[in-house]
């Protein structure tokens, strides 16, 4: 029954009519808002009189961003369920499921009304302490418990063929690791760092690394990713020790390479420290730079922290995590490189930069463009210090 799509006139009766759901809400007192902002989804945020709430989100039968002559399968919300599952077993920072309409392709899901997404938060100049440590947390969690170490190999493969996705995986490949480096027609960049891009997809060293990491993405199937994180896919509430945070839309979710995750993490907080360098917050650039670090390791200690949890530990010595963890380090530098340039140059930008006058935005942008190379070419050697003294070093006033 895919294809038909809920309009905010028809929820109030949807939810009285699903059993699950009509105890959670009073559907005669709803106000119903759609507010899907996203790329790809109907988003209804509903509220009774009495202040309960819920969020449904329904896959719509093409890209919400391009129109129907972009086909998308509704599939995604089965296997967004899936992964949200997954992942609420093993941690407390992810958006909660409520429900699953598999015929209509709708979840819902627990409101955060009283969160905000963190972009919007990062734009607006909001603080962000300890956020990147409950991302890397939550990444470690998530990593490790949907891993052969944690499922043992036969469970880990099981899973893995059940959680493909491969048409939000080709999005990615070719959003993120293709039409960046080889040209596309999605692409666009303001006509001043046009010359900028020219140069750069005439540089091999770049467009190889890149393919590199396509190759990467396309090959390692370590764990059930979010498939999506950057700062638009997060929510937070309060500061300090009331912090919540949240991810959600994991819609791209699949067996992956885990620096994916982290990758695409870290180049959304250079996109929020350039963008406050770019406006002369200096000292609040530096602080979004270091949390690039501070996930990375929060992630690894957590990770070192189960990895005594293994189910077979005389199959995997210490050794392999050390190697391991290297790896997976690189991997996310790389992958930072690839969401740096897609998210500058491809289909579906980001308003750290696309808010930004031309003055601006040509210091960011070339910034963000520079990070790129930097993060691929030199993934293997790079350290979070390096990469911190890279991002301030930037040239970034446009007065420069
Ligand atoms: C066509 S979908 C474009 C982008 O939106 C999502 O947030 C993903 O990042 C995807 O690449
Ligand atoms: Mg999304």
């Amino acid at each position: 029954m895919g294809g038909t799509s809920l309009t905010v006139d028809e929820v109030p009766g949807y939810l009285a009519g699903r059993a699950a759901l009509r105890g959670l809400v009073d559907p005669a007192t709803l106000t119903v808002a759609e507010v899907g902002d996203g790329n790809l989804n109907l988003v209804f945020v509903c509220a009774d009189a009495e202040g309960r709430g819920l969020v449904l989100k329904q896959a719509l039968p093409y890209v919400r961003l391009v129109g129907p002559e972009w086909p998308m399968t509704e599939e995604r919300a089965t296997r967004e369920a899936a992964a949200i599952t997954a992942h609420c077993a093993l941690s407390d920072s992810v958006c909660r499921l409520i429900d699953f309409d598999q015929e209509r392709y709708v979840m819902a899901l627990e409101d955060l009304s009283d969160h905000q997404v963190l972009r919007t938060r990062l734009n607006a100049g909001g603080p962000h302490a300890g956020v990147s440590e409950l991302i890397g947390r939550y990444v470690a969690d998530v990593a490790f418990g949907t891993s052969w170490l944690a499922l043992g190999e036969e469970e880990f493969r099981r899973r893995a063929g059940a959680a493909i996705n491969p048409e939000l995986c080709l999005i990615t490949e070719d959003l993120i690791f293709t039409e960046p480096y080889l040209g596309a027609d999605r692409n666009s960049v303001r006509p001043c760092v046009a010359p900028l891009v020219s140069r750069l997809q005439a540089d091999q060293a770049w467009v190889d690394a890149a393919m590199g990491m396509k190759h990467r993405f396309l090959t390692v199937a370590e764990a059930l990713l979010h498939g999506d994180l950057h700062s638009g896919s997060v929510f937070v509430r309060g500061d300090g020790d009331q912090l919540s945070v949240k991810a959600f839309d994991s819609e791209f979710a699949f067996y992956g390479p885990i620096g994916f995750d982290l990758g695409l993490w870290w180049a959304n907080l250079m996109f929020a420290g350039i963008r406050a360098a770019a406006l002369g917050e200096r000292s609040r650039a530096e602080s979004l730079f270091e949390a690039v670090g501070s996930s990375w390791f929060s992630f690894r200690a957590r990770m070192r922290e189960l990895w005594p949890t293994r189910q077979a530990p005389g199959k995997y010595p210490d050794a392999y995590l050390t190697a391991w963890l290297r790896l997976i380090r690189q991997d996310g530098l790389g992958f930072a490189g690839c969401e740096a340039a897609r998210r500058t140059i491809g289909l579906a930008k980001v308003s750290d930069l696309e808010t930004l006058d031309d003055p601006e935005y040509r210091v960011a942008a070339t910034a963000m463009l520079t990070l790129s190379r930097t993060l691929l070419v030199d993934r293997a050697v790079l350290t979070f210090d390096d990469l911190t003294r890279a991002c301030s070093g930037l040239s970034v006033s446009p007065r420069d």
